[in-house]
């Protein structure tokens, strides 16, 4: 095949996993690191790490993402298909069953993003001008295709179920980030995160699936549906997307991973015209899933297992977090397991 692009951006890994992967940073996850992660398991307790889907409620947080839209198909023969009786014995129905039909918008709630969640413009063909780019050179246009393409939409290449087919399964690490900031709007930068780590004896091995918990999820769960804006926008501890120094160390440590329970792991930059020539909107969106092929969770709900964890002096745990495996899809809710 021709090979994708002739230089990479600056801080990619890009080929480092082989031409055509498509995994990134979840290569880092080994059998050996799996087995690793199994010895976190020793009470045997499991922990819920989602949301429930319809949640954070309404469409405050992005007005085109909606709460799940649940659907009764109606059956041939003029049923529809709740309590719909299946089989009749003596005079009477005697079994009965039940169907639905869903529309999830994959980023609403508890969700990972797929590598093909974001690209950059990037001059990867050397050719003087800058084309659409994602993880590893992939193209859009080409492998990540819209609605207009009869190939479209979707994700031809890059899509959430070559993460679902990893199975998703490593050590995962906890950094309690609402324990130092609670409810305040904090821009937690590479010092910051670095003195919670070692405040909190947490250490971090390449392969980790690298959590932080903000209390964010658990304020949104808590306002059951309802929750004001101040909340979702302006609330709780964020990372810093604009320290290169917290990028760097995303990149340097080797988790496979970072997951966040707030909704975009990052804080939205400013986006006036002396920042944007400084830096992206979403900086560790641009690093992770665009250079260093690294997925992202969000809305993850982090908080019981963290306080498990506090209370018993640990920060690692077994995590089982396999996507949907729903091809070409550009990121998936889902339904995280953690084991200690
Ligand atoms: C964007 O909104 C671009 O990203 P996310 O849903 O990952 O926060």
């Amino acid at each position: 095949m021709v090979k994708r692009w002739k230089v990479r951006p600056e801080h990619s890994n890009w080929g480092d996993f082989g031409d055509d992967d498509q995994i990134g940073r979840l290569n880092h996850i080994t059998p050996k690191r799996r087995r690793k992660a199994a010895e976190e398991v020793r009470e045997g307790i499991a922990f819920c790490l989602s949301l429930p889907l319809d949640l954070p409620g309404g469409n405050l947080l992005v007005p085109e993402r909606l709460p799940p839209r649940r659907t009764i198909a109606p059956r041939a023969c003029g049923h529809h298909f709740v309590n719909f009786p299946m089989r009749y014995e003596n005079e009477r129905w005697t079994d009965f069953s039940c169907d639905d039909a869903v529309t999830l918008y994959t980023q609403y709630s508890t969700q990972w993003d797929a590598l093909s969640h974001v690209g950059q413009a990037f001059d990867s063909d050397q050719d003087g001008k800058e084309e659409l780019v994602y993880y590893n050179g992939y193209r859009g246009g080409v492998d990540i295709l819209g609605p207009d393409d009869p190939k479209g939409p979707g994700a031809l290449n890059l899509g959430i179920e070559k993460m679902a087919e990893t199975c998703v399964q490593g050590r995962g690490v906890m950094a309690d980030l609402f324990s130092r900031f609670g409810a305040h709007r904090k821009l937690v930068g590479y010092d910051d995160l670095m003195r919670i780590l070692e405040e909190d004896d947490v250490v971090v091995e390449e392969g980790d699936m690298f959590c932080i918990h903000t209390g964010w999820a658990d304020a949104v769960a808590a306002a059951k549906g309802s929750p004001d804006v101040e909340l979702l926008h302006h609330a709780y501890s964020v990372l810093d997307g604009s320290d290169e120094r917290l990028l760097k160390w995303i990149d340097d440590s080797g988790i496979s991973v970072l997951i966040a329970d707030n909704f975009a792991v990052e804080a939205f930059q400013e986006t006036s015209k002396e920042n944007l020539s400084r830096f992206p909107g979403l900086p560790i969106h641009r690093r992770c899933l665009v250079e260093l092929g690294m997925h992202l969770g969000e809305l993850w709900q982090l908080t019981p297992l963290n306080n498990w964890l506090r209370a018993h002096k640990r920060s690692r745990f077994l995590l089982t977090a396999p996507p949907l495996r729903l091809p070409g899809s550009f990121g998936s809710p889902m339904t995280p397991v953690a084991t200690v």
